[in-house]
């Protein structure tokens, strides 16, 4: 693409912003600078590179296609990110799973992770610049195999899985004493039943004993290590009763003052995240967003720039509440290219923050304070027809990634050279 058509293209936009007082160079700014943390996961279908002894169910993770040129190895996971990241604009952090650990080809069981198993992450995103944020991994694992884990009714597989999580606190403060600023920690566990529990009262008692000893370690900062809960309806496995549900973690966050994670694709499959910001803002103080698309049930496609994530960020912006909410991605999908995948779903969420940054808040709120709907509804509506798409391209140039689809050249030709080469 012509950059010095984008230059005439955007001057005329940023006149149409301005004359509905919106400063897009201010926008392009802010938009750049809210992080958003990628998820690892997508580059080798929610795998993870342990060890491994036994055989494992998924837990009701999986991504399907058989796309070929999975990441098979760290390093090659690595290579992946590095190519993502030249695509994408703004600043990114990466978001880790517990089983991507390197273990130099020997086993270490969950419990038994350090910090050293993470070093190479560590000074490669060091290197990077790039900030790291975390997770345990309470699936994929022989004691996750009865859909239960901090829950578990045994109380030595609770121990097992607390043990974990403690080891991967551990792992987080040192991943923000290395990057020199916090490392966010979801905690998301798959426990639950796929028909209807005759005791649902046990497994939620046990996740709060669990996870009150997990949280009340002294030996693990809170400004270091910041931690999420991360709720959800239902799984493959789990359709009936999930321990973990939305006002089990809602309550709990609260009273324990953790974060709360919000999964797009975690409620009925007509229920969107974005009337609950303002609401759980109200009393919780820290919200984390998993960024995501549903299709018909929590199927996690390849998030696109669709009206869910632009009431999402809208919310977030008109509450200027970017303080108070991280935002991570957490999709997948085999059967695309796997960067395009990523390329797609991380634009995406950049592009609905931008929108989100154009938008005539005070100016919606005036014509609401008078009464006056239809003039609200109206401007909304053309707001959808602003030539966003020339910000957008600005904002694309002044970061120097792939204006519009030309970085498709680029993972196609990444496809040939090296993803068609892994079998
Ligand atoms: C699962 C949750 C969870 C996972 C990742 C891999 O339904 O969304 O966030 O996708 O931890
Ligand atoms: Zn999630």
């Amino acid at each position: 693409m012509n950059s010095k058509n984008i230059g005439k293209m955007y001057g005329m936009a940023k006149a149409r912003y301005a004359e509905l007082g919106i400063n897009t160079d201010r926008a392009i700014r802010q938009a750049l600078a809210i992080p958003v943390s990628m998820h690892c996961w997508q580059a080798d279908d929610v795998g993870g590179f342990e060890v491994k002894e036994g055989a494992v169910n998924a837990g009701g993770i999986m991504a399907t296609g058989n796309q070929g040129g999975r990441a098979r190895t760290p390093d090659e996971a690595r290579a992946d990110y590095d190519l993502v990241l030249k695509l994408v604009p703004g600043v990114m952090r990466l978001n880790i799973h517990a089983c991507y650990a390197e273990t130099s080809g020997k086993v270490v069981d969950r419990d038994k992770l350090e910090p050293r198993h993470f070093a190479t992450w560590m000074k490669w995103a060091k290197k990077k610049g790039l900030g790291l944020d975390f997770n345990p991994t309470f699936f994929a694992h022989p004691k996750a195999n009865d859909g239960y884990t901090l829950s578990h009714p045994d109380p030595k597989i609770r121990a097992f899985w607390v043990r974990h999580a403690k080891a991967c606190r551990k792992i987080a403060a040192a991943m923000a004493r290395s990057q020199g600023s916090p490392c966010s920690v979801n905690h998301w566990i798959p426990d639950g039943s796929k028909d209807y529990p005759a005791d649902r009262w046990s497994p939620r008692a046990n996740l709060t004993e669990s996870l009150d000893e997990i949280f009340n370690d002294p030996g693990v900062s809170r400004t270091q290590c910041v931690d999420y809960v991360e709720s959800k309806l239902f799984g493959i496995g789990s359709e009936e009763y999930v321990v973990g549900s939305a006002e089990y973690y809602s309550s709990y966050a609260l009273s324990r003052g953790v974060g709360l994670c919000l999964d797009m694709g975690h409620y009925h499959p007509t229920e969107t995240i974005h009337d609950k910001v303002s609401s759980f803002l109200q009393f919780h103080s820290r919200l984390l967003i998993h960024v995501s698309r549903p299709m018909r049930w929590d199927s996690d496609h390849v998030v696109l720039f669709g009206d869910d994530l632009r009431h999402l960020f809208l919310e977030i912006a008109r509450g200027r509440a970017w303080d108070k909410v991280a935002i991570a991605t957490d999709f997948f999908d085999a059967s695309i290219n796997r960067i395009a995948a990523y390329v797609i779903g991380l634009r995406a969420t950049r592009k609905a923050i931008l929108y989100s940054l154009l938008d005539p808040s005070a100016r919606l709120a005036k014509e609401e304070r008078k009464g006056s709907n239809a003039s609200r509804l109206g401007l909304m509506e053309e707001m959808k027809t602003m030539p966003f798409g020339a910000v957008w391209d600005q904002l694309c140039l002044n970061r120097d990634v792939p204006l519009g689809a030309d970085w498709l050249d680029v993972a196609g030709r990444y496809e040939e050279d090296v993803l068609s080469k892994r079998c």
